[in-house]
Formats: C-alpha cells, sequence, structure tokens
C-alpha cells in the first residue's frame, strides 16, 4: 500500500515578547489552519509545528522596558500566545519554544555540523558599541534610518517597512535604543555563513520551486540579483543558544540562525510526546515529505534564503516545497503599529461577548494580504458577518431545517422525479467541492471561502426560485424535491466550510447527525439519506448591531491616544522675529460670492470683503466645500499678500484654513467686523 502523503507545515514562531494581534493571526497562522484543517480531511498525514520564539533582543529589550528577567518575559507571553491560538481554534499539533533543552541541542547539533564542514567564515570586523552600556549592539539594539527606503525606525537587522533585511552598520545615523547615545565602531570575532559563495547552489534549488507566489519569489530574486552577502550566525549577547565552541565564549547564535531550527526541535518534542521520539524523521529526513512555512512577507529572506542554506548545507534535511507568504494586513486603513496603540489583540477581542473565533476567522479570510497589502476595518467585519455569514449562509441553513421541521416531518423527504433545477444544483456541490479544492490546493485562501460563500448563495437563490412556501400546498412532491436538494446542500456546506467555520459547522452538522470524522472524500450531494431526521437548531449567526462596532472603533483610537499622547500634526517651525510677525496685515472678512472655477478642480474664487474694500481671492479647497455654501462664511484674511495669478485668475490676498492631521479643512472664524485687524 503506498504511504500517505506527509505533509509538514511550519507557522512562523512569534517572538514571545507580546500578545497576538490581528496582523499575526492573519499574516502567519490561520492561512496554515486553514490549509491544515483542509489537508487533513484528505489523505495526508499533517504535522502543523509552531511555537514562541524565545530569543534575541525583542525579548532582551522587551525585559529591559519592564525591568524583569528576559526569562520572565517569555514564559508570560509563551503561555498566553499558547493560549489565545487555541481559543482561536488553530490547530498546532505541537505548540514549542525555543529555550527549551530540546531546542538547545538541536541548534548547537545544527551549527557544529556545519562548523565541522568547514562551512562558516570566521571573520574580526568593526561593529557597533555603545560604551555607556558597555554593550555591542546587535540587532534591534541599534535603530535609523533604512538605507533602501529611507524609513527612520529601521531596526539594525531590518527595515520594517521594506521588508530588507540589513545589518547595524549599514542604517544611516545609527542611535542606541539602549542609551539614546551614537554608537561608537569597535573590533568582534564571529562566525559568518557565506551565502555569496553558495548562491549558485541555491540559485539552483530556487529556480526549481514550482508555483511559488510571484510576491515571494519576487522578493527572492531581487535578493539575489543583489548578490548575497555574508551574514553572521553569531552575537554578542548573553540571552540565547550558547554557541559550541570554547573560542566563542560570551556569544551566542544569531536568532535567525536558532530560531527556524525550532520548527525542527519543536517536531522531535511533538514526536516524543506521543511515545515515537524517531517520527520527527520522517517528517524531516524522508524526501517524499512536503514542507511548507508559512509567514509574512518580513520573513521571506530567512525562510527562502537563509534557513534553505543551512538545510543544504546540512544536507540530511527537507527543503520547503513553498513559502506561501502573505503581505502585510492594515488596519482602518493605517499600517498596523503595537508601539502606537494601533492595533486588535486578538484576547481583547474575545473580551467582547458577541464576537466569536469563527467570525474573526471569515472576517479575517475574506480580507487576507494573500499577494498585496489589505485592510481589516471593524464595517468590513460587520458587513462579512451581516450579509454574508447571516443573510446567506444562516439564512439559507436555517431556511432549509426551518422549513423541514415544520413541513416535512423534521426528516430528509425523497427525491422523486427531479427537475432540470433540482439536478444542475445538486451538481453544483460537486462543481463547487472542485473549484474549493483547487483553492485550497494553491494557497488561494480567499477564493476558497468564497467559492464556499458561493455554495450557499447557489443555495439560496434555488430555494426561492423553488418558492417551497407555494408548492407546499399546490405540488408537495416538488416541495419535498425542493428541500432534499436545500438539505443537500447545506449539509455538504457544514463540511466545506469546516476548515474556516470550525466551531459553527461542528453545531450544523450536529443537526444532520453528521459525523465529525467526515473525510473529504465524503462529501457529495446525497450526504444524507431520505428519512434522515434533522433538527432545526439554533440560530448559526447573529447579526452585530452598529453600537458595538462604533464602540471597537472608539476603542482602538482611545489606545492609540494613551500610547501617543501627542497628536498627529506638524513640526513646529523654525521662531521668526516679532518684526516680521508685524510686517503680516490680517483682518477679519466676510465671503460675499464663491464660484468654482471651471477649468480647475481645485480652486474656487471669491469676493470677501474686509470692510475697506472687497477683494477677489482664489483658493484651492474646492475638494473640500461646495462653492454655493460659503457666501457668508467669515473668515480671516491674509490682506497685504502680493497679487499672484492662479489659472489666470488674480488672487488679491489669502484666506486662512486649518489642517488637521486627516487633511480636513476648517475655516478660521472671527466674530469680528469685517476689516478688523488681527494681532
Ligand atoms: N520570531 C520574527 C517575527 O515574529 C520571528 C519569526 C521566526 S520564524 C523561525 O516576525
Ligand atoms: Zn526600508
Amino acid at each position: 500500500m503506498p504511504n500517505k502523503k506527509r505533509i509538514l507545515v511550519t507557522s512562523a514562531l512569534p517572538y514571545a515578547n507580546g500578545p497576538i494581534h490581528l496582523g499575526h493571526l492573519a499574516g502567519a497562522y490561520l492561512t496554515p489552519d486553514f490549509y491544515c484543517r483542509y489537508k487533513r480531511r484528505t489523505d495526508a498525514d499533517v504535522a502543523f509545528i509552531c511555537g514562541s520564539d524565545e530569543h534575541g533582543v525583542p525579548i532582551t529589550i522587551a525585559a529591559e522596558k519592564e525591568g524583569v528577567s528576559p526569562q520572565d518575559i517569555v514564559d508570560r507571553y509563551h503561555e498566553m500566545n499558547k493560549k489565545v491560538f487555541e481559543d482561536f481554534g488553530i490547530t498546532f499539533d505541537y505548540y514549542g519554544r525555543t529555550s527549551s533543552k530540546v531546542h538547545h541541542e538541536t541548534s548547537r547539533e545544527f551549527f557544529t555540523n556545519l562548523h565541522e564542514k568547514g562551512f562558516f567564515k570566521k571573520k574580526t570586523e568593526e561593529q557597533l558599541y555603545d560604551p555607556k552600556s558597555d554593550m555591542f549592539l546587535p540587532d534591534r539594539y541599534v535603530k535609523g534610518t533604512c538605507p533602501n527606503c529611507g524609513f527612520e525606525e529601521a531596526y539594525g537587522d531590518q527595515c520594517e517597512n521594506c521588508g530588507t533585511s540589513l545589518s547595524p552598520t549599514e542604517l544611516k545615523n545609527p542611535v542606541s535604543a539602549l542609551s539614546g547615545e551614537k554608537p561608537e565602531l569597535k573590533k568582534t570575532e564571529h562566525w559568518y555563513m557565506p551565502l555569496g559563495d553558495v548562491q549558485p547552489k541555491l540559485e539552483k534549488w530556487i529556480d526549481s520551486r514550482e508555483n511559488w507566489k510571484p510576491n515571494v519569489m519576487g522578493q527572492v530574486k531581487s535578493w539575489l540579483n543583489d548578490g548575497l552577502a555574508d551574514r553572521a550566525a553569531t552575537r554578542d549577547l548573553s540571552w540565547g543558544v550558547p554557541v559550541p565552541l570554547d573560542e566563542a565564549k560570551g556569544k551566542v547564535l544569531y536568532v535567525w540562525f536558532d530560531a527556524p531550527i525550532g520548527y525542527v526541535s519543536a517536531t522531535k518534542e511533538w514526536a516524543q510526546e506521543q511515545g515515537k521520539p524517531e517520527l520527527w524523521k520522517d517528517f524531516w529526513q524522508d524526501e517524499d515529505t512536503e514542507l511548507y512555512h508559512f509567514i509574512g512577507k518580513d520573513n521571506i529572506v530567512f525562510h527562502c534564503i537563509m534557513f534553505p542554506v543551512v538545510l543544504m548545507e546540512h544536507g540530511d534535511y527537507v527543503l520547503p516545497k513553498n513559502v506561501p507568504a502573505n503581505e502585510f494586513l492594515n488596519l482602518e486603513g493605517k499600517k498596523l503599529s503595537t508601539s502606537r496603540g494601533w492595533a486588535v489583540w486578538l484576547h481583547e477581542y474575545l473580551d467582547v461577548e458577541k464576537f466569536n473565533p469563527d467570525l474573526l476567522r471569515y472576517a479575517l479570510g475574506t480580507t487576507l494580504p494573500e499577494s498585496k497589502d489589505s485592510d481589516f476595518s471593524w464595517k468590513d467585519f460587520q458587513t462579512r458577518v451581516n450579509t454574508e455569514l447571516a443573510d446567506v449562509l444562516g439564512n439559507f441553513t436555517n431556511r432549509s431545517l426551518s422549513f423541514t421541521a415544520n413541513y416535512a416531518d423534521g426528516k430528509v423527504p425523497e427525491l422523486i422525479e427531479p427537475s432540470d433545477l433540482d439536478k444542475e444544483t445538486l451538481q453544483s456541490i460537486r462543481d463547487q467541492k472542485e473549484k474549493i479544492t483547487q483553492a485550497y490546493e494553491n494557497f488561494r485562501f480567499k477564493e476558497a471561502i468564497n467559492e464556499t460563500m458561493n455554495l450557499a448563495r447557489i443555495g439560496n437563490r434555488y430555494f426561492t426560485e423553488t418558492e417551497p412556501w407555494k408548492t407546499r400546498k399546490d405540488d408537495p412532491v416538488k416541495c419535498g424535491n425542493t428541500l432534499y436538494v436545500s438539505l443537500q446542500i447545506s449539509a455538504a456546506l457544514s463540511c466545506l466550510f469546516d476548515p474556516i467555520l470550525p466551531a459553527k459547522m461542528k453545531q450544523l452538522r450536529a443537526q444532520f447527525g453528521l459525523s465529525d470524522n467526515f473525510s473529504w472524500d465524503d462529501i457529495t450531494p446525497n450526504m444524507l439519506e431520505k428519512g434522515t431526521p434533522v433538527n432545526q437548531g439554533d440560530i448559526l449567526f447573529d447579526k452585530i448591531e452598529d453600537e458595538l462596532i462604533e464602540e471597537q472603533i472608539q476603542k482602538l483610537y482611545d489606545k492609540a491616544k494613551a500610547a501617543d499622547p501627542t497628536p498627529d500634526v506638524p513640526e513646529l517651525k523654525d521662531d521668526i522675529e516679532f518684526g516680521d510677525f508685524m510686517k503680516l496685515d490680517l483682518r477679519a472678512g466676510k465671503i460675499l460670492t464663491a464660484e468654482k472655477i471651471e477649468k480647475s478642480d481645485k480652486l474656487i474664487k471669491f469676493t470677501v470683503d474686509i470692510g475697506l474694500e472687497k477683494r477677489q481671492i482664489v483658493s484651492g479647497i474646492a475638494k473640500h466645500f461646495n462653492a454655493e455654501d460659503l457666501p457668508g462664511q467669515k473668515v480671516s484674511v491674509v490682506a497685504n499678500l502680493a497679487p499672484k495669478k492662479l489659472m489666470g485668475v488674480e488672487s488679491q490676498g489669502m484666506i486662512l484654513m486649518a489642517e488637521d492631521s486627516e487633511g480636513n479643512l476648517k475655516f478660521v472664524e472671527t466674530d469680528a467686523e469685517p476689516g478688523s485687524t488681527i494681532t
């Protein structure tokens, strides 16, 4: 008998330095869970592995900020994150942690193996050093301007704005994250991975990859085009896996060297937990295994270049078949930022009584940043829940079930001489299933969700068209056929939607008496035998009221305000002399007429009464106001600005406007009589 297909799926190991938010979930955890839940229903042996990344500067910096030990930080967030993933139904087979003994041993074994093969280059180089803190400044201990995109908050290891991976000395205007001081250069010795030397081999492997997402391949190719540089695999830090060499006292492995090996260590621990300590080898060392790394786009270089090189050089391991990385999720139109409080934490979402994990799994699933950055908004969440989950899926299954309960004795009727429409509609179960399967197989999760919802749409339309509320009186056979078909669709949906909505679909399956141990093959147009009792049950999805959504939006703005109380306004300009200010002639005025300048989409021509005289003033505010609304408006005017022509129309002054951080304009109003001076 051929072996079952073996599939190893990993999710990026989140740093155990803070809680998990929406962006994390959409980036690297939800899609592999959809995938694994689907794959486990097929003929595949799946291991889904994740865990906490407990090393590296992100951890030590969090500890320093709170004045506790790194161990305290990782203990706290490891437990918290493990639990929140469980609460959201993320079905990791094992959630490890890189501080474990097995991990320390495994990553040291990797280093030693590569070292003995002569892979590393030992080099003494100058690195940034903070004399005040008496410490080298690797990775995130330095911040500065990204040489690639100019982002001013780039870290010493990576720019989170453009995804470029960096070394501290590449940053412009570096400052120490510890002391805020400008660092010095000081010599230190490290073990480097000569990525440039292995580039040809790596490129060959990359070129043999099939079906990689264009956003992933694009980033990888651009790295390769630039030419790979040596990268240190060790660091001058005290927190981490000690380098297994006598001559490297006081140094630890670079966190990006040890963290991906965490996938291997966690698989070992999972195997041990099952009493089959050798099982991990089937998943990592048998070339029939399909390995998939699910990550966010900022981790592409590590998973597509660095870790594959490590695996290749070691030689005993399988390499990833695909790395279906997602782009970033924005929130309400802005970049997510934990430091600026612009985030929705998963534990907070769960605190809202009316929300449940399935709603967010669905809403996020429909807005995944699969091929480009996408945006999550609470209003969109509400629309998805109300108009899709409640109005389409919930409404359809509820109609089918309640009609059956009320008019068909609560049993699946017999299908008798079905019409063409009945047959076609039943066939659409197969057609949709095929589309959904293809979408899952190709990591197109938004499409999988949409095609699944389409089956419910087909069902709803069919139910409405066949009008069982009429046929139940004059054509009971036809009515029975409608119910038969609708129930089959509902039953199929309770399985097809299982990867996305596990809790709700379990509830729905119970209404049909369907087993939770179904396989993907069991999903057919005739899952329910005639006469099967079905149970009307509770409404699957309640609608979400506007107030609850307003509350969430308010909460977000409140948190952002608390995190960063300075409003988002431009910096103050340089001081001017009093005499310069006195040169300005500012007057109270009143708009008499206002008319849009035809040739321009921005300009409005005004006549303004400034007491002494009437002025013609042109102002570029047509995108913000309707000209008709403006006569009578009280304004402040710069009255001695030299006249200037705008689109051929002379402007004799300027109307003062105030602009807020969102770009909204307001008039600088004054109640004073036109002509009054403003000083
Ligand atoms: N902890 C980085 C991150 O959370 C890192 C991932 C490790 S995956 C081996 O973005
Ligand atoms: Zn950048």
